[in-house]
């Protein structure tokens, strides 16, 4: 890792985690109206971690009232005094990124590896970088007043907990709105030791509002007269039901939502390291990511060697508590993401695709499978062409660098790509033709604060990080 940790090995005494939970509105915790609740469990085991308030319309509606106060005065403050907070923030969230580290991996299920060598230190260099725009919004060409656009509300998925939140929640602070946000139901904790940090950093009241519950809460978030922006990650069917929802409002809106991307590997990439990114493309997060490698496009007169290493390094993955540091693959988050991922496998191996699994053993408690491997795929299949979000990667071959572009853009997705190739010249001629958000040469996976992702087709529209994604919360 590039990133200094403390090497101890992580425990769940790491993280003080409450029987329960309220709702973050207007700086304090508080049940929700109707006094609903609902749990959260720990994929990898099944125990139950913390009972939370589940929000419902009224709720949503005080937070929504909360924002539009703070709104009035948090726009109003200068640039440098919102990048104060913003600061603050993040240097909490390094302070504390043990702690948060362990949480996320308990309720989501990923490889503590991930969370304290990705997602933190990811987490906190986004709140870093939006900090450092806030004083600069007036210098930076978008006229001498760039406005903010009011309250945003929030709606972001179980696969990246707490980075979705940094990615929502810092641009939206540092150009001058107020937020409400809503989790996923499956990984509600580390939203709400957000809202704690929230506090720690004296963040005045309303400014942040942590709403948990489901999807009836985002619907209300959406629906809500006096939300002026919807920020969505999650499925591509949701998407389209909040972009049908918005419609003839003046609302704005960024949507993000699945992805098939293609990592395509020429005959003179270096295998071993084509392997490597081809295991963090599709095997990172147990391949829960929207912009995973999920179709490998191999030219064919090295798909045998190929296919030969990949399966010999799968066979190596170690599969099991997420909180052993020595851990690769971790649990999938919740039962019904592991209902679709498994009968998504099975279309596959009924439409006659060849599937091949790494020999592990599947822990009894909780939500496991095994990474997977789909070969003798046509574009046809299902496995070609939906998104599966699990570890499970369809391997598709090519002769010339036309026909790659042709199938890598063969879907109705457009959100990630990768090239592999020692060729410079190759690199650019076919990133330009692949219509996907981003384009990794030689790295899969790979983020950065500064960079502007997003996607095209059914992967949704708007940008998130970089200056793009400051546009997104500004009327310029
Ligand atoms: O997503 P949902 P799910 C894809 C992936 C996965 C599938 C289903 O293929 O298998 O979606 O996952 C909230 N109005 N992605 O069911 O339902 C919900 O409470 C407003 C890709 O978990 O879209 C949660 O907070 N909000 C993706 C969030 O939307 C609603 C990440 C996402 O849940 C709502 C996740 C509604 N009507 C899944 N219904 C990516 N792009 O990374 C639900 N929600």
């Amino acid at each position: 890792s590039a990133f200094d940790y403390a090497p101890a090995p992580e425990s769940r005494s790491v993280v003080d985690i409450a029987p329960s939970y309220g709702l973050f509105i207007d700086g304090e915790f508080t049940e929700a109206a109707d006094g609903k609740v609902f749990k959260t469990v720990s994929p990898s085991s099944e125990e139950v971690l913390s009972e939370v308030a589940r929000a419902g319309a009224e709720d949503v509606d005080r937070a929504v009232k909360a924002a539009r106060r703070a709104f009035e005065k948090w726009s109003a403050l200068p640039g440098s005094e919102r990048a104060k907070y913003l600061f603050r923030i993040a240097r909490i969230i390094q302070e504390r990124s043990r702690e948060l580290a362990v949480l996320e991996t308990l309720d989501n299920g990923k490889p503590i590896r991930e969370t304290r060598d990705a997602d933190l230190p990811l987490v906190a260099a986004h709140f870093f970088y939006y900090a450092g725009w806030a004083d600069k919004l007036d210098h930076a060409g978008y006229g001498a007043n760039p406005r903010p656009l009011g309250v945003a509300g929030q709606i972001i998925p179980w696969n990246f907990p707490l980075l979705m939140l940094a990615w929502k929640i810092a641009p939206a602070l540092a150009t001058g709105n107020t937020v409400v946000l809503k989790p996923a139901e499956t990984t509600p904790l580390s939203a709400l030791f957000f809202a704690d940090i929230c506090r720690q950093a004296g963040l005045p009241r309303g400014v942040v509002n942590i709403l948990t519950g489901y999807g009836d809460a985002g619907s209300a978030l959406v629906e809500h007269p006096d939300v002026n922006k919807v920020a969505f990650t999650g499925s591509t069917a949701v998407g389209k039901a909040i972009a049908r929802q918005i419609a003839g409002t003046d609302k704005k809106a960024t949507l993000e939502l699945g992805g098939k991307g293609a990592n395509i590997v020429f005959d003179d990439a270096p295998v071993d390291q084509a392997v490597e990114g081809i295991v963090t493309g599709i095997f990172f997060n147990q391949g829960q990511v929207c912009c995973a490698g999920s179709r490998l496009l191999v030219q064919e007169s090295v798909q045998d060697e190929l296919l030969h290493s990949l399966k010999r390094r799968l066979s190596t993955l170690r599969l099991g508590d997420p909180l052993d540091k020595n851990t690769d693959i971790g649990a999938i988050n919740s039962e019904e993401q592991l209902s679709r991922i498994t009968a998504l496998v099975e279309s596959g191996e009924a439409e006659g695709a060849e599937r091949w699994s790494a020999p592990c053993e599947l822990p009894s408690a909780g939500y496991w499978f095994a990474p997977t491997l789909f070969t003798n795929v046509t574009q046809a299949h299902t496995v070609a062409r939906d998104e599966i979000f699990g570890p499970v990667l369809s391997v598709l071959s090519f002769r010339t660098p036309d026909e790659a572009v042709a199938k890598a853009n063969n879907t109705q997705y457009g959100l990630s790509a990768g090239i592999w190739t020692e060729k410079g010249s190759r690199i650019l001629a076919v990133a330009g033709k692949l219509r996907a958000g981003v384009v990794w040469a030689n790295t899969f996976n790979k983020f950065d604060p500064t960079s502007p992702f997003g996607g095209y087709k059914e992967s949704g529209f708007g940008r998130e990080g970089g200056r793009h994604g400051l546009e997104a919360y500004l009327d310029v």
